[in-house]
């Protein structure tokens, strides 16, 4: 279903009064100060030390130096006018060991930021687990293992005792589908190991920490508790049935997964087909669906391109050993859109489609907010120090129209966060990638707002100037 995006809502996206708009970051893409204030290893950490992992032999040491540059980070967000500013919380700056002793200095840059956010009249928003797992943690099994669930509880109620009175959403996990399968199957996160079925338990025991931490944050009398997934929008490489049960396959290890025991209440349907004999669910416990499923107050959605699937053979050579979570299903390249510099095809009425389809399948689901949209280009900056990022405009102005138009399909969708504030750390593409509507400079670590950023700035300007939902929109920033 294809979702055309008139020329008005090209111009201003028509969002509901009160939609809520933000800019998104994550701690170990933007802090640095990886050693200081007692600070412990995280996974990432020890992943970048890895040869060869990360591109350019790339790390968080020192990322956007964050840690001593809040404030003025906080001002760009100021001048920008957003209403939410997403920052996550390093837990191995909170409990260096995940279990031991609790660093207070951690705690107490959090509380600095939180102040430093709300003086400037801006609502936090905090991720509990944007994938820096304390390294001792991993020793100790890791997300494979029901014990890490519930030390993230206890670490959430730290950090909940401390924020609770000043923060208005919080979000328990980020992707878990990355932190699961990028890091336990494809081995292109963190912890970096092809593990098969231990991906299995990690998914199954991020979500138990997701409930366990919900839990946490509502007897800590939290307002708003959601969860971040990246569902993906699936499309069959061709009307063949192989493509499509390859489709189906692909719907269970990118969504299924998550959706279906937050917001259904059970476990996939397809499982022993998508699985194959690494199915058997033995780190289930009984009472786990209603841990997990408990209410929310939103979920988050992040969303950046569609999959286009085919039908593919099994690689791993063997069944009865496989290391790999095999789905016999493969990205199948298209050559009919615009591709970012992450190599990513550009589709925005994919995002349309993909929170009605959401909305179709879990009447049960909370409202939406999509906490990450971005797009990484080539940017360069001009010999007067400006960055024409057109490219980046075009995909977030039609972006935001595909939202609006999901909204306008019945869709309730509360908010948007662009992805990204500043350019960062990009995980194993280290900071080739740049997401930024702010350019850093990583030698000087100046900060050099985008042309993006101001576009942003005059819609956010137009939307609170009470032409929401009109259509349309005055002021150049907002209309280019
Ligand atoms: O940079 C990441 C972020 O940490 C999680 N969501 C996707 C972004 C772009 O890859």
């Amino acid at each position: 279903m294809q979702h055309p995006i008139t020329d008005a809502a090209r111009a201003y996206p028509g969002l509901p009064p009160g939609f809520l708009l933000g800019a998104a970051t994550a701690s170990y893409q933007i802090e640095g100060a990886h050693d200081e204030d007692g600070r412990g290893p995280s996974i990432w950490d020890t992943y970048c030390r890895r040869p060869g992992l990360v591109a350019d032999g790339a790390s968080g040491d020192t990322a956007c130096d964050h840690y001593h540059r809040y404030r003025e980070d906080v001002a760009l967000l100021r001048d920008l006018g957003v209403d939410s500013y997403r920052f996550s919380v390093a837990w191995p700056r909170i409990r260096p060991t995940g279990s031991g002793p609790v660093e207070r200095r951690g705690l107490d840059f959090y509380d600095r930021l939180t102040d430093a956010l709300l003086t400037a009249g801006i609502s936090p928003a905090v991720t509990l687990y944007h994938w820096d797992l304390p390294q001792a943690l991993e020793d100790r099994g890791g997300w494979r293992v029901r014990e890490t669930a519930e030390r993230f509880a206890e670490y959430t109620a730290l950090v909940a005792g401390r924020l609770g009175d000043r923060v208005d959403r919080w979000i328990t996990l980020n992707e878990p589908f990355c932190s699961a399968f990028l890091g336990h199957a494809a081995a292109v996160h963190a912890p970096g190991t092809r593990e098969g079925r231990g991906a299995l338990a990690a998914a199954h025991h991020l979500l138990v920490g997701h409930g366990l931490a919900a839990s946490a944050l509502r007897a800590a009398g939290a307002r708003e508790i959601g969860i971040t997934l990246n569902p993906d929008r699936l499309l069959p490489a061709t009307d063949d049935p192989a493509d499509h049960a390859a489709v189906q396959r692909a719907e269970t290890l990118h969504n299924e997964v998550w959706f279906e025991p937050l917001f259904a209440g059970r476990y996939p349907a397809h499982e022993a087909e998508t699985w194959g004999p690494m199915a058997d669910g033995s780190f289930r416990r009984d009472g786990d669906l209603d841990l997990i499923g408990a209410p929310l107050d939103f979920v988050g959605v992040n969303y950046y391109r569609p999959l286009t699937i085919a039908d593919a053979p099994y690689t791993d050579p063997d069944p009865a050993t496989r290391t790999a979570v095999d789905i016999r299903a493969a990205e199948r390249p298209r050559d009919d859109v615009r591709h970012t510099t992450m190599g990513w095809p550009v589709a925005p009425h994919t995002l349309t489609d993909l929170l009605v389809d959401l909305t179709r399948r879990y009447p049960a689901m909370p409202p939406l907010l999509i906490t990450e949209n971005g797009s990484a280009e080539s940017d360069t900056v001009t010999p007067e120090g400006r960055v024409h990022d057109t490219d980046r405009i075009d995909y977030l102005r039609d972006h935001l129209a595909a939202v609006a138009e999901a909204v306008r399909a019945g869709v309730d969708v509360r908010g948007y966060y662009v992805w990204s504030l500043l350019d960062n750390f990009e995980w194993a593409r280290g900071y080739r990638q740049r997401f930024g509507i702010v350019r850093v400079d990583y030698a000087t670590q100046q900060r050099i707002p985008k042309d993006s950023y101001h576009w942003y700035r005059g819609l956010i300007a137009a939307h609170r100037g009470g032409r929401e939902g009109t259509g349309t929109a005055s002021g150049d920033e907002a209309t280019r």
